[in-house]
């Protein structure tokens, strides 16, 4: 059983669904797809199959025509009609959200991220490689475009129920075979204002619950004592975002009863690094233990995740939050209020390595920090890599 890569719903033998893609077919309003995407969407032809209760041998018809053209149809997830990528039904999807307020560091992250992780199949002899066309280009002309070609930073990411957000594209990627099964890793972005408004009946954003992991960011620059500590350069750009309680609060709520693991994930780790070097600050004592797991990376050596080293680092990073007065956020993921608790564990990264120079990225380049764990611990538990 493998999971749909826009509403992570699962996807199962006893339901099928396919799409007319003629283009010389009626167009539709999809009420189905409209309230999974947030934005007015029209659809052709829909045929759904349930597979015959007295027939567990069944097998789904390969070339459907469509009822009305009689032109060839594409499977679709039959819970929220998006277009299954080739082969979607007998590999397996390992399935990520991204979270946390606005400015937090989030598409960047998954920017430099992808790069990374693809220079660490590589390395093991594979190849990552695009699932879609679509999830390609999004990754290539926002993400991509941004951070490598032009320098520069990426553009804070529209709300969901704009016509044009580019995040309700999951990137979807392929990572090759793995115990016999095709496996692929689904990227869900999303933008921080869409978490931090009220989410009620939000069934775009319903995928928080469905999926495998939940990648929060807490960004440390938006802590007063941090921010004041921080160099004229770094506080000068720091942007506005919301309460990253609040962002949480919402996200569990959106989570319910479902059982994603949560990475909670303090991001641009490097200001938190600089701090080292403002002398006699209450930070340059914590952020000169040259010892902890949080001043070193442990690179790409080898390519799983270091149990024992992500162990020590998870209770590192717990205490500093804790000193950075993000007590009730640590509570409400390890106690929460639900009593649904998640299995949980906490990272730092620094995507860009550096603060960018205004709209810039600074001229020594990108000198990312341990931006892989928090996906090679979601990829270790499902017996990837
Ligand atoms: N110092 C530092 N700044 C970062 C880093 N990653 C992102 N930023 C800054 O944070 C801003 C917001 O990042 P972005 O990924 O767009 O945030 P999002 O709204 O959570 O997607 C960027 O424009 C950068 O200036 C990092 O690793 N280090
Ligand atoms: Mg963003
Ligand atoms: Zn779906």
């Amino acid at each position: 059983m493998t999971k749909c890569p826009h509403c992570f719903n699962a996807i199962t033998a006893d339901l099928h669904a396919w799409r007319c893609i003629n283009q010389g077919c009626q167009l539709r309003p999809d009420m189905v797809a409209t309230r999974f995407t947030g934005v007015q969407t029209h659809s052709r032809r829909i045929v759904k199959l349930n597979r015959p209760e007295d027939q567990p041998q069944w097998a789904p018809p390969t070339n459907l025509a469509c009822p009305e053209c009689r032109q060839p149809m594409r499977p679709i997830c039959p819970t929220c009609h998006f277009e299954l990528p080739p082969g979607w039904r007998d590999g397996e999807a390992i399935t990520i959200a991204m979270a946390g307020a606005r400015a937090t560091g989030k598409s960047v992250y998954l920017g430099v991220m992808i790069k990374q992780l693809e220079r660490l199949v590589e390395q093991m002899g594979g190849s990552l490689v695009f699932a879609t066309e679509r999830g390609r280009s999004t990754y290539k002309n926002i993400y991509e475009h941004a951070l490598f070609e032009k320098r520069g930073i990426i553009q804070p990411t529209p709300v969901a129920t704009l016509s044009d957000s580019y995040q309700r594209e999951p990137l979807i990627l392929s990572l090759g075979v793995f115990g016999g099964k095709r496996r692929f890793l689904v990227l869900r972005d999303v933008a921080g204002e869409d978490l931090e408004r009220p989410v009620q009946n939000a069934q775009h954003l319903q995928f928080f619950g469905s999926a495998d992991a939940i990648f929060y960011m807490f960004d440390p620059t938006q802590v007063p004592s941090i921010a004041g500590q921080l160099p004229d350069l770094v506080s000068a750009q720091l942007h506005e975002g919301g309460d990253p309680q609040v962002v949480l609060e919402n996200l569990m709520r959106l989570v319910g009863t479902g059982t994603p693991k949560m990475s909670i994930i303090l991001s641009k780790f490097d200001t938190m690094q600089m701090l080292r070097r403002v002398k006699g600050g209450p930070w340059s004592k914590i952020m000169s233990n040259t010892g902890a797991g949080f001043m070193r990376d442990p690179g790409m050596l080898t390519p799983a995740y270091d149990q024992t080293d992500g162990n020590l680092l998870h209770f590192e990073v717990q205490s500093l939050l804790h000193r950075l007065g993000a007590q009730s956020l640590v509570t409400s993921v390890v106690r929460p209020h639900t009593g649904n608790q998640l299995m949980h564990r906490f990272f730092v990264v620094s995507a860009l390595g550096e603060a960018a120079e205004g709209e810039r990225i600074h001229k020594r380049g990108i000198a990312s920090f341990r931006c892989l764990d928090p996906v090679r611990w979601v990829l270790d538990a499902h017996g990837v890599l």
